[in-house]
């Protein structure tokens, strides 16, 4: 594998690009015309145009990133997270031109792609899922069976949905009519597919992800957890690892459980398998991410390996190298996702240049970013700049250094989700590991930042007038 296209851009596009130089493996580039100077296209050692801005017209234009990977020689295409990462499609004509896709075989994405198919493959082994009906219910009566049976709260969930969307909570029998025909048409018109299943709804759950990696010659492995419970509508703001709750013995299970929904679906490469943890610690399936994760560098500083550098040797037809036992948790790591975001404004897209980007150095500090001073953050995309993530022997020490690289990490000309950062990283609730999936809607509202500022701002005011009157007192003034 001498040769390799990177399918992404931005701050993934780079850091795939950063293990694959390491390896002495060629990169190519794609960019469309608003990243024509972007960080990702001149790291790269080719790069290709592939069209307009808009992803339709480019990043997700499969058929023109397997022309360009053939008509330069490469061997593989790298996909990153999004875009085509999950498109069984794309896998396998990838496959038919003869490259490499460097992910799942398209079965595999098929399978984890359909959350009641996903059920369905689960099922024969012994892992826990969440009570409910593992069939795509149409009928609004037969609805309402299942739910006063399961027990009221209950969870509608679009067979073809994911991350959240067409999720809708039934807390008694007579919104249950109601709720089942808004769930059905969202989810028609949303995903084309108006089938729904029903959940117990788990009430204050925790979002606990674990790492797996499989090879071609039937090994597999976990990476340990990543508590990515700290998310604001269904996207992930800051991710850890280790969770701060898992006893030892829990993460067995739930490690055991991952490898084996892997098996289910004879996976091959990186994955995430999601689980929801309650508040008495059962633990319940919830779906498979065919796909490297945004989240998955704290997983590789707290168990020391470069997960892009597995997934190009399974790629390659290598066997894993290392044993389950081999693998151990060295300290710990925190990751914030800074988005061009106004967390002022309820998040919105915050567009316009970088005039300042200086990024924060120093121990147990890495940044996987994708943008630099000077640039524009285009509209076309998803607004996240980088990925600061704050490494520690202990959560103590690395929540210490994440806030000082938040004090470091100078961003004039866009609002950010830093301030927001700050703001969870300074929390009790957060620092002392008593949160769960409701934590933004419990916690945050703007007014925190704009208090804490202000709080700032006078001290800061009062020391330098203290410091200025100080001054006058002893400063002897030569005289005229
Ligand atoms: C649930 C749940 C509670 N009960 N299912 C969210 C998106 C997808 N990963 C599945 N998710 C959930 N499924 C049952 N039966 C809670 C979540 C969930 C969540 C729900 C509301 C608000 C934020 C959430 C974050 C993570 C998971």
């Amino acid at each position: 594998m001498k040769r390799i296209v990177v399918a992404n851009r931005g701050e993934i596009a780079v850091r795939v690009m950063k293990t694959a130089q390491k390896m002495g493996i060629k990169t190519v580039a794609v960019f469309s015309e608003a990243d024509r100077n972007a960080p990702h296209v001149r790291f790269a050692d080719e790069a290709v145009c592939i069209g307009p801005p808009p992803s339709s017209q480019s990043y997700l234009l499969g058929e023109k990133i397997i022309e360009a990977a053939k008509a330069l020689g490469a061997d593989a295409i790298h996909p990153g997270y999004g875009f085509l990462s999950e498109n069984a499609g794309f896998a396998e004509a990838v496959e038919k031109n003869g490259l490499v896709f460097i992910g799942p075989k398209a079965a595999a994405i098929r399978v984890m792609g359909s959350k009641l198919a996903a059920k369905e493959a689960v099922k024969k082994f012994d892992i826990p899922m969440v009570p409910g009906i593992d069939e795509a219910i149409t009928d609004v009566e037969k609805a309402k069976g299942i739910a006063s049976k399961i027990g009221f709260p209950i969870l509608i969930k679009a067979s073809a949905g994911g991350g959240g969307k067409g999720m809708r909570v039934v807390t008694n029998a007579a919104e249950m009519e109601s709720q089942m025909e808004r769930a059905i048409s969202e989810a028609k018109s949303a995903f084309g597919d108006g089938s729904v299943f029903i959940e117990k709804y788990v009430a204050s759950p925790r979002h606990i992800e674990i790492q797996v990696m499989a090879d071609s010659h039937g090994n597999y492995l976990h990476f340990f957890e990543r508590e990515c419970s700290i998310q604001r509508r269904h996207q992930k703001v800051v991710e850890e690892a280790p969770s701060s709750v898992l006893t030892p013995q829990l993460r067995d299970e739930m490690g055991a459980a991952a490898i084996q929904v892997a098996k289910a679906c004879n996976y091959i490469g990186a994955g995430t398998v999601e689980f929801l943890l309650d508040a008495d610690h059962h633990f319940y399936f919830l779906e498979m991410n065919t796909r490297l994760q945004v989240e998955h560098p704290v997983s590789e500083l707290i168990s020391g390996v470069d997960l892009v550098e597995l997934q190009i040797k399974v790629a390659r037809g290598e066997a894993l190298s290392m044993r389950q036992e081999d693998l151990k948790i060295n300290g710990h790591a925190l990751e914030l996702r800074v988005y061009a975001e106004d967390p002022l404004n309820d998040f919105l897209p915050s567009v316009g240049t970088l005039e300042t980007y200086r990024l924060p150095k120093g121990e147990g500090i890495r940044v996987d970013n994708g943008f630099e001073e000077g640039m524009e953050v285009p509209i076309y995309y998803d607004p996240m700049l980088s990925k600061l993530i704050a490494y520690g022997a202990t959560r103590e020490e690395a929540i210490q250094r994440m806030l000082l690289a938040i004090k470091e990490y100078k961003v004039e000309g866009v609002q950010t989700t830093l301030p927001f950062g700050k703001f969870v990283f300074e929390h009790a609730a957060f620092r002392s590991g008593q949160f769960d999936t409701h934590f933004v809607k419990q916690h945050y509202a703007p007014e925190a930042l704009t208090e804490k500022n202000s709080q700032e701002a006078k001290i800061a005011a009062l020391i330098a007038l203290k410091t200025y009157l100080k001054d006058q007192k002893t400063l002897r003034l030569p005289t005229a």
